[in-house]
């Protein structure tokens, strides 16, 4: 259970570190599925619905920059987010009622794995709320030089920054945006087992891994039950069809129940469209939208 301070960190900045948050042996079980998960990519040539690949991955050495939807790849992902002190975290930041939106393990490979450019998850799927979070596990030591999750403190109160480049949604803030204030991004380090919680609001990326060790961090992104998407990444449940949205509701039930009367807030929204050439995740849309690097020509 989180303390009154850290619930008040997590209001004034949008941000927060948890340590400790799994034990030991259910950290070392994650590394074992991950490793295992990892290994199975070698012989995979192209990304597909289960692995992003990064530049230079092969059979010798994999390099991804990501593992989709670890919670659909194996159960002990999901039994986690369901059962444990993330659990807890997650009520007392959201209420009762919460879904998961969606998982990722960033697998940031040693010696240049990928950047996450600067953004804010709310402008990739605006809901009719903004109860939303991810939390960020780490399943490896994150030290200052393997690309840790970085964040400008406060800027959840703030407005949702232009995610646009060239004409489309491409997913980064332009790092020369005068509402952008890089002076004041904190980066979020911790030893394996600690997690990091940041608001949908918040501004966050990451830079390149420049050291010799992976960087391994098991995103899971929440959002409280009474928060329905409107457009977006989110925005999947409007093509299932009605029988096939209200199982995958339940699928993604991570405490308590349903609520089918959302909550409207005065939030501010930018639908994310036109869609980058490739959208099929972060990278590829930051990547073939043309965004702005924030992290060239940087030794952060
Ligand atoms: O992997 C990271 O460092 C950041 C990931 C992230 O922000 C995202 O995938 O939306």
């Amino acid at each position: 259970m989180l303390t009154q301070e850290q619930l008040g960190f997590y209001d004034r900045n949008g941000y927060l570190l948890v340590e400790n948050a799994v034990t030991e042996d259910q950290l070392r079980e994650l590394r074992r599925i991950t490793y295992d998960l990892i290994d199975k990519s070698r012989d995979i040539r192209e990304s597909n619905e289960v692995y992003d690949l990064d530049e230079g991955h092969s059979t010798d050495a994999p390099r991804l920059t990501r593992i989709k939807l670890p919670h659909k790849q194996h159960p002990f992902f999901w039994d986690l987010l369901k059962n444990s002190a993330i659990t807890d975290v997650l009520t007392d930041l959201l209420g009762p009622d919460t879904l998961l939106q969606t998982s990722k393990l960033n697998t940031k490979a040693p010696g240049g794995g990928a950047a996450v450019e600067w953004h804010q998850d709310w402008a990739f799927y605006p809901h009719t709320n903004d109860s939303m979070l991810a939390f960020g596990l780490m399943l490896e030591d994150v030290s200052e030089d393997n690309g840790p999750l970085m964040a400008i403190p406060g800027s959840h109160k703030g407005e949702i920054l232009s995610h646009m480049a060239n004409g489309v949604f491409c997913g980064a803030v332009d790092p020369d945006d005068p509402l952008f204030d890089l002076e004041k991004a904190v980066s979020l380090t911790g030893k394996a087992g600690s997690m990091t919680v940041h608001h949908a609001r918040t501004l966050h990326g990451s830079a390149p891994n420049r050291s010799d060790r992976p960087r391994l961090i098991l995103f899971y992104e929440c959002h409280a039950a009474d928060a329905w998407p409107l457009l977006g990444a989110g925005s999947y449940i409007h093509s299932l069809g009605q029988r096939r949205l209200w199982e995958d509701l339940q699928e993604r039930l991570v405490t308590g129940k349903l609520c089918l009367t959302p909550r409207l807030e005065m939030v501010p929204v930018s639908i994310p469209l036109p869609p980058a050439p490739d959208a099929s995740s972060i990278f590829k849309s930051q990547k073939s939208g043309g965004a702005k690097s924030a992290f060239e020509n940087t030794s952060v």
